[in-house]
């Protein structure tokens, strides 16, 4: 298999790149910072194609793809792992600046990278696309304000997708975790106030980068007549907030 990486200079991207050539595949592992994606390329061999592109421009993601070898071009799977939370304050005091990049990431970005790989894959009858996700596309939280309305996106994209896919012989999956360690998803999201960011997790046991991996092999390993619509994923410590009210 041919499986392309947005998102992989890090977390459960670079993991994913390490499960699929592991299993003998051919990965281009994606993402801006070019010193990342050299390191993880001369950690995994020739297996591995780095290429670095901004999902936020689609003039970055046409010149990445252009420069994709012959050989490197019938991509098998497209995994739109891309993505970012930016700051945590409510609706009323968040910055409008990080709502527009996770918007231009989160959506803008998984879509344009969408519409590039896609039809190569009608053509051809066959073809996988996931999608990152989040439980915060399906259940609020204070703070999630933007994330969760772009990850809502993703799992509504990934089902239109599917419908109008059908018969296409290409299949499409929105892999929606929750709570994750060991990724640079909190450092992010708090700008670098990394005791903030490991805060997050103190206590808990959380999903870690290689489960998302190993779903997202399992996913792409499943024989063609089966799509995977959605996996919901938490940690067996998360549940659910109860609803908020507020009394006099
Ligand atoms: P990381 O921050 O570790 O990885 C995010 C990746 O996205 C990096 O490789 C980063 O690379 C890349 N990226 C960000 N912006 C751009 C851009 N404009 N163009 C190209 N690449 C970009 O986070 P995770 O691995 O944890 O997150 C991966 C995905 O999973 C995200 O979509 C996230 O929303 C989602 N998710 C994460 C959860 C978690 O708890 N960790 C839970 C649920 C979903 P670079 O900076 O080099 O461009
Ligand atoms: C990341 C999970 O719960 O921090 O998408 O929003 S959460």
């Amino acid at each position: 298999m041919i499986v392309f990486i947005t998102g992989a200079s890090s977390g459960f991207g670079a993991e994913m790149a390490r499960t699929f050539v592991s299993h003998g595949h051919q990965v281009v592992i994606s993402g801006r910072r070019k010193d990342r994606l050299d390191a993880l390329a001369a950690e995994l061999g020739n297996l591995a194609l780095p290429l670095a592109m901004d999902v936020t421009d689609k003039a970055s993601i046409d010149d990445a793809l252009a420069l994709l070898p012959q050989s490197w071009r019938q991509i098998d799977v497209l995994i739109n792992n891309a993505g970012l939370a930016l700051g945590t304050q409510p609706a009323h005091e968040a910055a409008l600046a990080d709502w527009e990049t996770m918007i231009a990431t989160n959506c803008t970005g998984l879509v344009t990278m969408t519409r590039a790989v896609l039809p190569s894959m009608v053509e051809r009858g066959s073809g996988l696309i996931i999608n990152l996700g989040s439980i915060a596309g399906a259940y609020p939280y204070p703070g999630g304000n933007v994330y969760g309305a772009t990850k809502a996106f993703v799992d509504q994209f990934t089902l239109n997708l599917r419908a109008d896919l059908v018969g296409t012989g290409v299949r499409a999956t929105n892999i929606a975790p929750g709570l994750c360690g060991g990724t640079e998803f909190s450092n992010v999201r708090y700008k670098g106030d990394d005791a903030a960011a490991s805060k997050v997790y103190e206590g808990t046991v959380p999903l870690s980068a290689q489960d998302i991996a190993a779903t997202a092999f399992w996913i792409a390993s499943l024989p063609p007549h089966i799509n995977i619509n959605l996996i919901e994923m938490m940690p067996t410590c998360q549940g659910f907030g109860p609803m908020t009210i507020k009394r006099g």
